[in-house]
Order: structure tokens, then C-alpha cells, then sequence
């Protein structure tokens, strides 16, 4: 019996976030197809579970989520997952610090700004100077704060959760291999990352067709 119901699509970053935290934790949980792009196809009352209408959202025994923060603290809570959850001080805020340069400087400038771009609106080879280093600005704060083997330290934490599914699109940008090489904390963390049964669970439906 599934434990937990997440609202999303295989292709959104955060709903990937929210399946790694859940399959890191073990919970099991069954993906409803909600495919936020193509309104058509959106559940007559997806409103009431996300009034902002984007994905992830999540359902546990009649207890409704929105927001993806939210969804892994819960499952954290719920379901025994305090291993990804830092105890040392300066270890916590890194990860939080970590989870929010994702959301506001590395999701923006890596996903949107490099890969929605060049593949998305046809830009390979076509990003201004600035979508450049808005995108270099974001590695690099990233590759300053990451520490070895996982970005906290020792243990992986919620911050290799968000991190990772940002990193995976901007590889399969045309120009993401090169941003990446100019990291080389990062290009070593992914390749971890890559190798562990989560994210190879949860794989981008992109990842899968390429070469
Ligand atoms: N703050 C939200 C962000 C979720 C988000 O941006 N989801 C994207 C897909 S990865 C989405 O639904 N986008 C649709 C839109 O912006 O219209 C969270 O943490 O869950």
C-alpha cells in the first residue's frame, strides 16, 4: 500500500526533489499525473490542492501539502527520514543556505535560463553575456559552499536532494557540460549522485533519451 500521494510530472524538478526525499526515506507513494503545462489536462480540483497551480503537491491520510519545502519536512517528520536533516548548527544552515540558492539563483539561471532556453527556444549557442554569467555566478556560489563527498559534508542532507535535479537538466544542456567542467566539486559530487538508487529511480524522462 502506497504511504503517500504526490501530485506532479516525471519532468518538474521539484516534484523530483519531493521523490528523492521520499525515496532516500523509503516511503512509498504513488505519482497522480498532473501535468501543469498543459492546463487541458489539469484535475477539475487541482486548484484546491495547489491555488498557485505548479507541482508538487501531496496528500498523506487527508492531510493536503503544497509546496515542496514543506512536503519533504513532512515526510522528514512523518516517516523517519531525520538522517537528511543536518544536527550541527553550522551543518543546518549550510543546508538551508544550500536549498535556497537553488530555489532562487541556481533553479532560475540553470534550468530556465540555460536549458529551457537553448532547447526549449532553440538559443544553443545564442545566451547573452549576461544569461552567461548569471548561470556561471550560480555554479560558482555552489561550488564554494559544496564540500566532499556530499554538500554538507559527510552525509547527504536535504541540500543534494535539491541540488541534484538542477544539475541533471543543466547537463543535458548544450552548453551545461561546460559550465559544469569549470566545477569541479560539483562535476565529482554529480557523478555520485548519479550512481545512487534514488536518482536513478527518478530519473528526467529527457535523461532517458539521451545518448
Ligand atoms: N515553490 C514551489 C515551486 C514549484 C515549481 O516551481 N514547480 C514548477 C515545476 S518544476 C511548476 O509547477 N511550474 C509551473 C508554473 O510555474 O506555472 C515548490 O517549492 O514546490
Amino acid at each position: 500500500m502506497t504511504q503517500i500521494t504526490l501530485y506532479g510530472a516525471p519532468y518538474s524538478v521539484y516534484v523530483r526533489i519531493a521523490r528523492l526525499v521520499l525515496e532516500e526515506i523509503g516511503v512509498t507513494y504513488e505519482l497522480v499525473p498532473v501535468d501543469i503545462f498543459t492546463q487541458d489536462s489539469l484535475p477539475d480540483d487541482y486548484e484546491t490542492r495547489h491555488p498557485f497551480g505548479k507541482i508538487p503537491a501531496s496528500e498523506h491520510d487527508g492531510f493536503r501539502l503544497f509546496e515542496t519545502d514543506a512536503i519533504a519536512c513532512y515526510a522528514v517528520a512523518a516517516f523517519g527520514g531525520e538522517r537528511l536533516i543536518p544536527r550541527d548548527a553550522r551543518a543546518l544552515a549550510r543546508m538551508t543556505q544550500i536549498m535556497r540558492v537553488v530555489d532562487n539563483y541556481a533553479y532560475p539561471a540553470l534550468v530556465w535560463g540555460v536549458l529551457v532556453e537553448e532547447v526549449k527556444r532553440s538559443r544553443a549557442g545564442q545566451l547573452s553575456a549576461e544569461e552567461i554569467a548569471r548561470a556561471r555566478r550560480a555554479l560558482g556560489v555552489l561550488e564554494d559552499l559544496a564540500e566532499v563527498p556530499f554538500l554538507v559534508g559527510a552525509e547527504l542532507s536535504l541540500a543534494d536532494l535539491w541540488l541534484a535535479p538542477v544539475l541533471a537538466y543543466l547537463r543535458l544542456a548544450p552548453s551545461g557540460p561546460a559550465l559544469l567542467d569549470s566545477s569541479p566539486k560539483l562535476t565529482a559530487w554529480q557523478a555520485t549522485m548519479a550512481a545512487r538508487p534514488s536518482v536513478i529511480a527518478t530519473r528526467f524522462p529527457k535523461e532517458e533519451e539521451a545518448p
